[in-house]
């Protein structure tokens, strides 16, 4: 327990270095900063207040060995008892919004809409008046991955009657906060939560890859066009609000120049990012016809009767398509594809299907977390094929950011940042890519889920071994609250 303790209270000091350019990389006026954070991963206070249980909290109390350190988020940052110093801080930082996300369990403890906790209506209307009096605009996620046990009882997303629930969750939403918020997000990244969740061992844990990830994915897809239409119908006349989704968006770059590389890049950006953009946001709706045809064949080939993915109705497809206002849009980092030429395995697996075999130089700069390296160009390139393959569709940034150790001299953040914006500079400016907006993740260090404390992507430094959470800035935080301010990136910021 020490060891543990003295690992995550160990701050390391790194010397401070910054690129520095003559040219001045200046944002439109309009265009909008803010920080994102979710519930499960600052909130804590996981049993008071009437809140139920979720799928997280049921994971990390019967799997800690799972989970780094064997960490949970019973306590995480306790912004449920600290949401006023999280405000003050967006206000140290001067941006324009704050992306939070709304627990369903602590609003509908047993996750379904006759039994309304208002403990919890009263928590998030505190935050949103506390963000109101400092002027900063709510963007609000509705699912941010902590699903009501009760319904991961019943199969949680595998479970097409999830999206019936899913539509009444959102509906005492919109009648708690709609006069409040009027930017939503359904979710965020179906791909992580479906496919690390349903086909791997992120919470719920069921490690049915191939199989369970496309039932839930198809169920979240109908759940989403469901909630777009009605909130169409009861409550756009009178909100007048946006509805949009969050898709996470690696860039895969081909890791040769080889025809067949170049497709097998385009048919992993077809399963990884099509499997959720291309229903809602292509002409012809319904799923990428490559994910189609390759699941289909691959099924057929492991003797299924019918395809792994399901299928929609024609009025489902119309339902799916145009379900959204605006695109989120999570980038972090970048892939290379090679084609994968191994046999087809008996067991179902979503990589097999996609056919491609992922990798990352070595020679990118490293952050704290295995999967994301620093490659700015590809932030770039992904938002051009956004614009391609949709039409230019609003795109907000919902989640861009790095992790680092503990520490407040974090030069590298403040470089990771400056590499990025300056891709999206060029993305906007150069390319005319419809980007209205930037989101860092995350406003301060929080529970990363599998990876518990140990990977820090705040802005502000997490103290949790201190009884009050002790929130302090960064480097990076004078960096991005000058960027927000002046939206200028900053000449030379540290020495
Ligand atoms: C985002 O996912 C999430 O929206 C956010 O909650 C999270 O805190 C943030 O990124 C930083 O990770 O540990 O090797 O099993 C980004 C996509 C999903 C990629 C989770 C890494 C875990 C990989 N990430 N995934 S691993």
């Amino acid at each position: 327990m020490t060891i543990i303790l003295y690992t995550l209270c160990f701050a390391a000091f790194v010397g401070v270095r910054v690129a520095a350019d003559n040219e001045r990389i200046c944002f439109s006026n309009k265009f909008k900063f803010g920080v994102a954070t979710a519930a499960y991963q600052i909130e804590g206070a996981w049993n008071v207040s009437g809140k139920g249980e979720s799928i997280w909290d049921r994971y990390t109390h019967n799997y800690p060995e799972r989970v780094f350190d064997h960490h949970n988020g019973d306590t995480a940052a306790d912004s449920y008892h600290l949401y006023k110093r999280d405000v003050e801080m967006m206000v140290e930082l001067g941006v324009q919004f704050y992306r939070f996300s709304m627990s369903w369990p602590r609003i509908l403890p047993n996750g379904l809409s006759n039994e309304i906790n208002e403990d919890g209506i009263i928590y998030y209307n505190l935050l949103l008046n506390e963000l109101k009096a400092h002027n900063i605009i709510p963007l609000v996620t509705m699912y941010h991955w902590d699903l009501p046990q009760t319904l991961q009882d019943l199969g949680g997303w595998t479970n097409p009657i999830i999206a019936d629930y899913f539509v009444d969750y959102a509906r005492v939403l919109f009648e708690s906060f709609g006069d409040t918020v009027d930017t939503w997000l359904t979710f965020n990244e179906p791909y992580s939560f479906c496919y690390e969740g349903y086909g791997g061992d992120a919470a719920p844990g069921a490690n049915a890859s191939g199989f369970e990830d496309y039932l839930c994915g198809h169920n979240v897809l109908r759940a989403h066009g469901m909630v777009y239409r009605m909130y169409q119908q009861e409550f756009a006349d009178t909100q007048k609000g946006h509805v949009g989704i969050s898709l996470d968006f690696a860039w895969q770059e081909p890791a040769t120049t080889s025809e067949e590389d170049q497709h097998a890049a385009e048919v992993v950006r077809q399963f990884f990012f099509g499997w959720f953009a291309h229903p809602i946001f292509s002409q012809a709706g319904d799923y990428p016809a490559v994910m189609r045809k390759r699941i289909d064949y691959i099924s057929k080939r492991q003797h299924f009767p019918r395809s792994r993915l399901p299928t929609f109705s024609p009025e489902e497809v119309r339902m799916i398509r145009g379900s959204a206002d605006f695109l989120g849009l999570n980038h972090y980092t970048t892939y290379l594809v090679k084609r994968n030429r191994n046999k087809i395995a008996p067991q179902p697996s979503f990589m097999t299907d996609m056919g491609g075999t992922l990798s990352q130089k070595p020679d990118w700069p490293k952050s704290n977390s295995t999967w994301l390296k620093v490659v700015p160009w590809g932030f770039r390139k992904a938002l051009n094929w956004v614009k391609a393959e949709y039409n230019n569709p609003i795109t907000i940034i919902t989640e861009n950011g790095v992790s680092l150790e503990a520490g407040l001299q974090d030069s590298r953040r403040v470089n990771y940042l400056d590499g990025y914006l300056r891709a999206l500079h060029n993305a906007i400016f150069k390319d005319k890519c419809n980007v209205v907006g930037y989101t860092y993740w995350s406003l301060m260090d929080n529970f990363e889920w599998l990876r518990g404390f140990s990977e820090r992507f705040g802005l502000y430094e997490v103290n949790f071994c201190s009884a009050n959470k002790t929130r302090t800035a960064r480097l990076s935080a004078g960096f991005y609250s000058k960027l927000a301010k002046t939206k200028c990136l900053p000449v030379s910021w540290g020495v």
